[in-house]
């Protein structure tokens, strides 16, 4: 049987820096030939000319430029690569309008003309997976732009945001701002955001590898932003690469042993002590002991739930998948589980967003750069009430 996850038969449209890095690791992963041969297997990811089902955008030409060197020469459309001159100086307003004296050639226009006809070259459109970074100019502010552009014209496909959030320590001061706008765009207009944080990433990494986060401060990690779109790219493949509920010889995976080790990871209340909750959960297991996954199901599914605090609204909380192969590990036989949790603990995150937001906005602090690219005032206003009431949402997640 197949299940069908968000990859097939999507377009994955990568937008500025950070989301062409991560979907350029995240190609090299799933169009390796090591990935899985079946043609059924490839299928979601490539056009029938064998083009990669992918777009890729950004207000400068040479991080594309790289992506191009990097990933297998012709699996990119050429006509699907489309750059400006340059960058959009970390400003959402910047990358949301463009430059003033752009016109029908906008970068805007020339991503909605190519991806209009990467939806015809399908029989069917089932929707699209947007790789972006919350704060860059292009990433946030085209992000949220192409997101709208996308809802209007193709109502019925479902979006996706993979979005990646900044080092909390503070990179650049527009961040705050940009992720603002950027999440409540995706708030109205996306069907679901995967959120990846980068101080999480990096704190992950860093565990996994037995360092000490002390000494790494975020602005100069040892991890460098490559090995942490490898490790991006990996959580997305795990979650997203078709999966076969099929029976396979017994391995000897530790499904519980893999399950506490995440579960421990997990924030357990708010800074203000309310306890974390959450509303679905969906687990991926793979590799060649998936199907003792299914075995010892009970006393996972009962742990995950715990671990997990699943509302006691939802009946059926719970959801997982299994796959002898593990896309992740491709060198020897591996196990391995993905969680993904929509879980009350990315309302912290928010919060902070909003508080740092609403400070800058009450100083006026580097307004003047979002009113100079057509923000206004309105704008904010609209992404403070829509943050803030996705963060009550979240906060009042087990009331119902
Ligand atoms: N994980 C990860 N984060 C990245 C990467 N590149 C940039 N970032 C993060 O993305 C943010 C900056 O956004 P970029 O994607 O570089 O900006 P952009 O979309 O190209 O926009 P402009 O350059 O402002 O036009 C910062 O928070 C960085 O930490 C990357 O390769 N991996
Ligand atoms: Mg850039």
């Amino acid at each position: 049987m197949h299940c069908h996850p968000a990859g097939m038969s999507a377009i994955w449209l990568q937008i500025g820096q950070c989301g062409n890095q991560v979907g350029q690791e995240w190609w090299k992963l799933v169009a390796s030939e090591k990935a899985p041969g079946s043609a059924v297997d490839r299928y979601p990811f490539y056009t029938r000319d064998g083009k990669l089902s992918a777009l890729s955008v950004d207000s400068e030409p040479k991080v594309v430029r790289r992506l191009l060197r990097e990933v297998k020469t012709g699996s990119f459309r050429d006509s699907n690569i489309l750059v400006g001159q340059r960058g959009r100086g970390n400003n959402w307003a910047f990358g949301y309008h463009g430059p003033r004296s752009e016109d029908e050639n906008s970068l805007l226009h020339r991503a909605m003309d190519s991806f209009r006809k990467e939806v015809e070259r399908r029989d069917s459109y089932s929707g699209v997976i947007l790789l972006h970074s919350l704060s860059g100019g292009t990433g946030s502010g085209l992000g949220a732009r192409l997101c709208e552009s996308i809802r209007e014209e193709f109502p019925m496909g479902y979006i996706l945001s993979v979005a990646v959030a900044p080092h909390q320590g503070g990179e650049c001061p527009l961040q705050h701002f940009n992720s603002l706008l950027c999440l409540s765009w995706l708030q109205r207009y996306a069907d679901g955001v995967l959120l990846f944080h980068n101080d999480d990433v990096l704190r992950r990494m860093q565990a996994s590898c037995g360092r000490k986060i002390e000494q790494v401060p975020a602005l100069e990690p040892q991890i460098s932003f490559s090995d942490m779109n490898t490790h991006i790219a990996s959580c997305l493949a795990a979650l997203m690469h078709p999966v076969r509920s099929l029976r396979t010889p017994r391995g000897t995976a530790s499904w519980d042993g893999m399950l506490s080790s995440i579960v421990r990871t997990l924030p357990r209340h708010s800074s203000t002590g309310k306890i974390h909750q959450s509303t679905a959960v969906l687990a991926v297991a793979r590799g060649s002991g998936a199907d003792t996954f299914n075995c010892s199901l009970a006393p996972i599914m009962m742990k995950m739930k715990q671990g997990y605090g699943c509302v006691s609204w939802n009946p059926h909380p719970l959801n997982y998948w299994t796959d002898p192969w593990n896309i992740v590990d491709q060198t020897s036989p591996s196990q391995s589980l993905t969680i993904c949790a929509n879980h009350s603990s990315v309302s912290d995150y928010m919060q902070c967003v909003l508080e740092k937001a609403r400070i800058m906005y009450d100083a006026h602090a580097y307004l003047h750069w979002y009113w100079k690219h057509g923000c206004e005032e309105g704008d904010f206003l609209q992404a403070f009430e829509i943050l803030d009431s996705v963060v009550d949402e979240y906060s009042a997640a087990g009331d119902h």
